[in-house]
C-alpha cells in the first residue's frame, strides 16, 4: 500500500478511538493504523489494530508522518503526545465538521472537537485538549493541555480550565471562574467558585471534597 500524505496513525482502539476515527475521515483524513496496549489482532471501525506503540517506529519508517492520540486518560494522552511530537510526528487536531469554532479561536495539537460544540471568540484550547459532544467553550475561555471538557458542558466567559481536568457529563461554570490542573468536577456540577488543583469537586454548587 503506497502511503499518502493524508495517512494517519490513531492510538488506543477503544471508545474514544471510535469517535476519533469519524472525527477525522470528515475531515478526510486515512487512519491506516491502530495502536493499542492490547496488540490482539482485530479491526476497529474498519482499522486494523497492528500492534501495540512500539509498532510506531516502523510506521515511521513506512512514511507515516501524522498520529492523533486517541487515549481518554487525560495524563496518558498529554504525556504520549508529547513523545510524538519530540519524535517528529505531526499531531493534528480532529474538528468536527458539525462543530461551530469561532475563527478567531485557537486549537492546540491532538485536539479532539465533537459534533455540536461551539467553541466562541478568542478561546484558547490546549494541546491534547478534549471539547466533547455539545459542549460550549464561550469567548476568552483558555482550556488548558489535556483537559477534558464533558459532552454537554456549558463554560461561560473568560472561564479558564487548568491542564488535565476533567469535566463530567453536564457541568456548568459561570464566567471567570478559573478551575486549577488535575481537577476532576463530577457530572452535573455547577460551579461558581475557584477550584483548586488536584481537587475532586462535584455538586450544585461545586464543592471540593478533597
Ligand atoms: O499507552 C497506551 C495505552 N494504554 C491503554 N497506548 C495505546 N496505544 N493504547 C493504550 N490503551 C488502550 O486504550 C487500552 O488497551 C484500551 O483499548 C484503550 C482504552 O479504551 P476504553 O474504551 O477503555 O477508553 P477510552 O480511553 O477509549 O475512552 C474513555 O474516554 C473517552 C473520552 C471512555 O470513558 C469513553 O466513554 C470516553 N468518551
Amino acid at each position: 500500500m503506497s502511503v499518502q500524505s493524508q495517512d494517519i496513525v490513531v492510538l488506543g482502539a477503544g471508545g474514544h478511538a471510535k469517535v476519533v476515527i469519524d472525527l477525522l475521515r470528515e475531515t478526510n483524513w486515512r487512519v491506516v493504523a491502530l495502536t493499542d496496549a492490547d496488540d490482539t489482532a482485530r479491526t476497529v471501525m474498519g482499522v486494523p489494530v497492528v500492534g501495540t506503540d512500539e509498532k510506531l517506529e516502523e510506521l515511521w519508517r513506512n512514511g507515516i508522518r501524522a498520529a492523533f492520540v486517541a487515549l481518554g486518560s487525560n495524563a496518558l494522552r498529554e504525556r504520549i503526545g508529547d513523545r510524538l511530537l519530540a519524535r517528529g510526528f505531526a499531531l493534528p487536531a480532529a474538528v468536527s465538521t458539525r462543530a461551530a469554532v469561532s475563527p478567531s479561536a485557537q486549537i492546540g495539537q491532538g485536539v479532539a472537537v465533537m459534533a455540536g460544540a461551539a467553541i466562541n471568540a478568542e478561546a484558547v484550547i490546549g494541546d491534547f485538549a478534549i471539547v466533547n459532544t455539545q459542549a460550549g467553550v464561550d469567548h476568552d475561555c483558555v482550556i488548558g493541555r489535556g483537559a477534558h471538557i464533558g459532552p454537554g458542558s456549558a463554560l461561560a466567559g473568560c472561564v479558564r480550565i487548568g491542564a488535565r481536568s476533567f469535566l463530567g457529563v453536564g457541568c456548568n461554570v459561570i464566567p471567570e471562574k478559573t478551575i486549577g490542573s488535575d481537577v476532576m468536577v463530577g457530572a452535573g456540577s455547577l460551579v461558581i467558585r475557584d477550584l483548586p488543583d488536584g481537587c475532586l469537586a462535584f455538586g450544585a454548587p461545586a464543592v471540593a471534597r478533597r
